[in-house]
């Protein structure tokens, strides 16, 4: 079983928004942005600009007909900077010419001049100046005051993850073209919605008069949740001022400047264990680093607060977050949403807590791991729990005892190569943790001739989410899945929409999808038993296109069916709306049933450090998943692969860096690096944890986008092994990405005085 997309994408079939021929008198826009990174009373020139060859306009904050607002959770985030900048790569002006190098070319000569005001880069130095975009969010449960008292051991520390660049392998891009009277976009959006909302507050329209229409992502991962906006709205802009269509495709190294990534953490914990191991009380404070601008940054740190005890049950939890304002890049939406920050903390407290006691790290972990009907520190308690059977059908696969011998034995005879491994459980909860978000809807039309054409929420990204969701129309029906097609995502079929994001895709529109196929279904079915003159409409069953009766095969098939419903005047279409039941959540006591369901699996990860040169390889990753009753194993299983590099990329390789400045100094892939073929960890193997319910799933199914990034994790901590291995003495920092660079300082650093061998 394939995905359908695969084929074309591998001949180069499948259309991204570059693909589409451009329609005649189409200019293109390129964005000036801001090269200081805080500054105060913007003064802009662009006389000489405007005389450059080929250029038509140039569009400043003076344009805006309607606000120069994009802001979403929290109205902060200019378009364009107006009166001053806050972050390097703040767009300033949008210039339209008749080609995009004209339009490059032309930016370079707008004069941008500023007072400077002193940058904050560090979260903490932002938090010590009371520089926060919401007030602090807390999460309790028991009393850790009381239970420090009853701890035989509590160690403390602070622990560092860094950013991540998305690289999308498209880059942010729109096509805007005027229509009558508003604004037609194409978008490389993961939200149509936004696109449209907050085009129509720039340009003062009501929002019926954008239209915006996906097909495809060249990847998302987040990063266009919330930020393909902008592109969308300077587009449409444009050309509504110009009376043209407008693209706009960002250049990869201004595409890096400009956009947000995976926030960085800087984090203190505290954890507390009983003598047999444990854990008894956890306190945690999380400096995320925000940007200048909300974005979604109070959702991406309240999901780290939701994440902060991973798989583990606590019986008492203090976790406060700081949403960080600095001069940097808004920081958004990256796989797992705040999550893996939250959860890579509490792996190092346990590997601290486990140093300290001199015992493994792996043995605390097995202790604590939840159970069913344990109470997360957000109220809800676990259901249907996979917290133990995934961990147990690991260890049935991969004996963790003879790993751990294996490498005992390879780092005693190997001066200079040591190897470490780690575990790394995890449990990810599902739905928007804003409840309101939790909806999706799908239009299904089947055509007169018996084919079917869907409209969802959905974006597709490569995740595969169209694939499910014409399974699903592919089970209830009960006919060929060629017969089946699903359109483009558009705002005027499917209105209201929220993000494909939160991992919830092909749930929420899955579900959708799910329900309007099977009120077609209902209504064919009374159709056929009427024609069949079967007065029992329970006996009426379609199997592959073919109506059987009693269980016999009648000479009535899908496509005659349809054509009798059509002249019999019965709608052959079905809107439906979704909303996840029975969640809730309460931001003022932060307690709830926020998650329809966890998604549970354990991971081992093996590594092997060359303590000579500070590289390491990630020699293994086996792991047991809880992906439900698969919707279609082949595509969970490539997020599940996918989902692993991606997480293990942000806790090795991939270092994004500003200068004190605010200006990034890896905006390239020459200096900015990524796992590639080479890197990737020589088995990967993924099973599928057996028996798994999910009733709360589509046919049982789970959601898989996020949740193996997470897995990612334990290669920290494998290479962490395996440095201490060398270096026995040494106190490691809590410090990701542990690149190849730190590695060798770690290991290095007071040699002289501790290992005269070495000198
Ligand atoms: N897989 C691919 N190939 N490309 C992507 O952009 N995005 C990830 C994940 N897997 C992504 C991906 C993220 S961040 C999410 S939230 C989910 O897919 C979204 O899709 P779903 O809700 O349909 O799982
Ligand atoms: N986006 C969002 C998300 O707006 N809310 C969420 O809870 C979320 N979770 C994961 C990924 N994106
Ligand atoms: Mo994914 S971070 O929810 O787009």
């Amino acid at each position: 079983m394939k995905n359908f997309d695969s084929e074309k994408h591998v001949r180069g079939e499948s259309l991204f928004l570059d693909d589409i021929p451009i329609p005649e008198g189409t200019l293109h826009a390129h964005v000036c942005y801001s090269k200081i990174a805080h500054g105060t009373n913007l003064r802009i020139d662009t006389s000489e600009a405007l005389k450059m060859n080929g250029v038509h306009a140039i569009f400043t904050a003076k344009d805006i007909p309607g606000e120069n607002q994009i802001g979403n959770i929290v109205l902060d985030e200019e378009l364009f900077g107006a009166h001053g900048v806050h972050f390097v790569g703040q767009p300033i002006a949008v210039v339209v010419a008749d080609t995009p190098f004209n339009a490059r070319y032309a930016s370079e000569a707008i004069i941008v001049e500023v007072d400077k005001l002193p940058v904050i880069t560090d979260p903490r130095v932002a938090q010590s100046k009371n520089e926060l975009i919401v007030p602090p969010i807390k999460f309790l449960l028991g009393n850790t005051e009381q239970a420090w008292k009853e701890c035989d051991v509590i160690v403390s520390g602070v622990a560092e993850s860094g950013g991540q660049e998305h690289l999308y392998l498209e880059t942010q891009c729109a096509l805007a073209m005027p229509t009558e009277g508003g604004v037609k976009i194409i978008s490389s959006t993961q939200s149509p919605t936004a696109v449209q909302r907050v085009t129509a507050r720039v340009l003062d329209m009501p929002m019926h008069k954008i239209e915006v229409d996906v097909i495809r992502l060249g990847g998302g991962f987040g990063g266009k949740e919330d930020q393909a906006t902008p592109w969308a709205a300077m587009a449409a802009l444009a050309a509504t001022k110009l009376h043209r269509p407008v693209k706009l495709v960002l250049h990869r190294q201004d595409d890096m400047r400009m956009t947000g990534k995976r926030h960085p953490y800087s984090s203190d914990f505290k954890i507390g264990l009983k003598k047999d191991g444990m854990i008894h009380a956890y306190e945690v404070s999380f400096y995320q680093n925000a940007g200048a601008a909300c974005d979604l940054s109070p959702p991406v740190l309240s999901r780290s607060l939701f994440h902060c005890t991973n798989s583990y049950f606590i019986p008492n939890v203090s976790a406060v977050g700081y949403c960080c304002r600095t001069n940097l890049p808004p920081n958004t939406a990256f796989r797992g949403f705040g999550g893996p920050q939250g959860m890579f903390v509490i792996e190092s407290a346990i590997a601290k807590a486990a140093e300290v006691m001199k015992i493994d790290r792996h043995v605390i972990q097995k202790k604590n791991l939840l159970n069913e009907g344990d109470e997360f520190p957000y109220g809800q308690k676990t259901e249907q729990c996979q917290t133990r059977t995934s961990w147990n059908a690991l260890e049935k696969k991969i004996s963790v005892d003879k790993v751990r011998s294996d490498i005992e034995k390879f780092n005693s005879s190997n001066q200079w190569k040591k190897k470490g491994f780690a575990l790394m459980p995890i449990c990810f909860g599902i739905s928007f943790t804003n409840t309101m978000m939790n909806q999706a809807s799908a239009l299904v039309h089947i055509y007169t001739d018996g084919s079917v054409g869907i409209s969802t929420a959905a974006i597709e990204m490569g995740q595969g989410v169209n694939m499910k969701i014409v399974r699903t129309a592919e089970r209830v029906f009960s006919i060929p899945i060629d017969w089946i097609r699903i359109e483009t995502t558009n705002t005027t079929r499917i209105a209201n929409t929220s993000p494909t994001a939160a991992s919830s895709g092909a749930d929420l529109n899955g579900k959708a999808t799910y329900f309007a196929c099977v009120e077609l279904l209902k209504r064919l079915k009374k159709l056929a038993a009427e024609e069949l003159k079967q007065e029992d409409e329970a006996k009426i069953e379609m199997r592959n296109g073919v109506i059987f009766n009693s269980g016999k095969e009648t000479e009535l098939a899908w496509k005659k069916l349809i054509t009798v419903a059509h002249q019999k005047r019965i709608s052959l279409s079905e809107h439906h709306h979704y909303a996840t039941p029975k969640i809730h959540f309460d931001v003022k006591t932060s307690k709830g049933h926020p998650f329809a369901y966890h998604v549970f699996g354990t991971a081992l990860i093996q590594a092997t450090v060359d303590c000579l040169r500070g590289i390491y390889e990630i020699d293994s990753v086996d792991a047991v998943h809880d992906f439900g009753m698969s919707l279609h194993p082949a595509v969970d299983l490539s997020q599940a692969e996918g989902g692993i590099m991606q997480g293990i990329g942000w806790m090795t390789l991939e270092e994004v860096v500003y200068n004190s400045e605010g200006k990034l100094l890896t905006d390239a892939l020459s200096t900015y690096k990524v796992p590639d073929i080479q890197f990737a960890p020589k088995r990967v193997r993924v099973d599928f944890l057996e028996n798994s319910e999910n009733t709360f799933g589509p046919f049982n199914s789970k959601a898989i986008g996020e949740p193996p990034f997470m897995y990612g994790i334990g290669a920290f901590f494998a290479i962490r092994e395996a440095m201490k291995a060398f270096r026995p003495d040494q106190e490691f920092q809590f410090k990701a990405p542990v690149t190849s660079e730190r590695v060798l300082t770690s290991l290095y650093s007071k040699v002289a005085a501790l290992e005269p061998s070495l000198q």
